[in-house]
């Protein structure tokens, strides 16, 4: 970590003893370990190699393809799809490449409401998708916040989607993938999965398969999958060349061959025993941590959660999610301030916060810390401007962080 550039690697330095001495609750933030830091920063970021696996635009590419192939083989066998392309640049980039293979533009589609924990990319106005696209959303029940089934069927019937999107970035429950299908076999739409926030999960079998019941399945590869920051799009067979050629030359130009190298490190590791065991640990700190802030009083979203991530409404707290956020983030916790269903606040504000748990369940933390963490979170937002309190929690994270080293037994910190 020692570069001629003074600026650069000084704020590297920085960033690095940030992640380390940080907890990191941020749902879908991880750490990658050294294998995959390494994968992502070799020679493959000096070639070109536009097109695919022995149909490249480029020479040079003998070793390319095999990575490649290594990538999609791996895709293919992990999530048991019939057809990977691991090349889209981001989780944006696969779901505007399967739009761009399925849809005209000023098809119909039909996505969770970014404020009820949808993504941007699933129909919200500011972005292509709600530009291009005339974009319909569902939402999750008042009474319960999960996902209303009735409702997305009847919203189905009345607007004839193209296509449905299930998915989303802030939703703590199992997603029920075969609804969705019948839904979209009901009304003759496409069913496009973004698993990205749960890949992980579905990988490790510990949330119901998407890529069974879907047309098209897209999905980061950093987040519960512990890979490096990149997208991928898994289908079936018949719609393989529409994906392909959807991705290049539709969307994107020369692939990141060091990324998907990486890709393909990162699906490896997800293969192992150690994997599943770490998903489930995921799960467990996610449900341990939840319930110990539920019984200091908070109102949890669903009340509960099935995956990596919960909701708090800090309503009846007094406060809102983006004060939370500050002053968590003053005292070396990083959540994210996130709109609760229904809620009354603009996005920059926001009534609650999201919190999850792939990242401190990496760094090998069980239910004992995540009843620590609790504590820790608590007291911060009971006295959310005491900068006293906040410096000393600063300390306390950073014992915590020094229990469970990551990146300070490869670095020097
Ligand atoms: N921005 C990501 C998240 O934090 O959930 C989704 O892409």
């Amino acid at each position: 970590m020692d570069g001629k550039d003074r600026p650069v690697f000084d704020l590297l330095k920085r960033e690095l003893e940030r992640e380390e001495y940080s907890l990191i609750l941020i749902a879908s933030e991880n750490y990658v370990d050294e294998e995959i830091l390494e994968v992502q920063g070799c020679v493959l970021t000096n070639k070109y190699a536009e097109g695919y696996p022995s149909k490249r635009y480029y020479s040079g590419c003998e070793f390319l393809d095999q990575i490649e192939n290594i990538a999609i083989e791996r895709a293919k066998t992990l999530f048991q799809a019939e057809h990977a392309n691991v090349q889209p640049h981001s989780g944006s980039a696969a779901n505007m490449a399967v739009f761009y293979a399925a849809l005209n533009v000023g098809d119909k589609i039909l996505g969770m409401d970014i404020a009820h924990g949808g993504h941007l990319t699933h129909g919200a106005r500011v972005s292509f998708s709600g530009k291009f696209y005339q974009a319909v959303g569902y939402h999750v029940r008042k009474d319960n916040e999960m996902l209303d089934y009735d409702e997305i069927r009847r919203i189905a019937l009345a607007e004839k989607p193209k296509m449905i999107i299930a998915g989303a970035s802030a939703y703590p429950r199992l997603i029920d993938f075969k609804k969705f299908r019948e839904i979209a076999d009901e009304v003759g739409a496409y069913l496009t999965v973004d698993m990205a926030h749960i890949a992980g999960l579905v990988a490790a079998r510990f949330h119901p398969d998407p890529v069974e019941y879907s047309h098209f399945v897209t999905t980061t590869t950093h987040k519960t999958l512990r890979g490096p920051r990149g997208g991928m799009i898994l289908c079936k067979k018949e719609f393989a060349r529409a994906i392909d050629s959807a991705v290049f030359p539709g969307i994107q130009g020369g692939p990141l061959m060091h990324v998907i190298a990486a890709k393909a490190v990162a699906l490896g590791q997800a293969m192992t025993d150690s994997f599943k065991d770490y998903q489930q640990q995921i799960i467990k700190n996610a449900q341990r941590l939840c319930s110990a802030l539920e019984k200091k009083g908070y109102r949890i979203v669903s009340g509960g959660t099935d995956n990596h991530l919960f909701m708090v409404d800090l309503t009846d707290k007094g406060l809102t999610g983006k004060e939370a956020q500050e002053s968590l983030e003053a005292s070396g916790i990083m959540i994210n301030k996130n709109l609760i269903p229904f809620d009354t606040k603009s996005p920059n504000v926001t009534s609650g916060i999201r919190v999850g748990t792939p990242a401190v369940t990496t760094r090998g933390m069980k239910e004992g810390e995540m009843d620590l963490i609790a504590d820790l979170i608590d007291a911060v937002l009971q006295r959310p401007a005491d900068e006293a309190l906040q410096s000393a929690t600063r300390e306390r994270v950073k014992g915590l962080c020094k229990s469970f080293p990551f990146y300070s037994r490869i670095y020097d910190l």
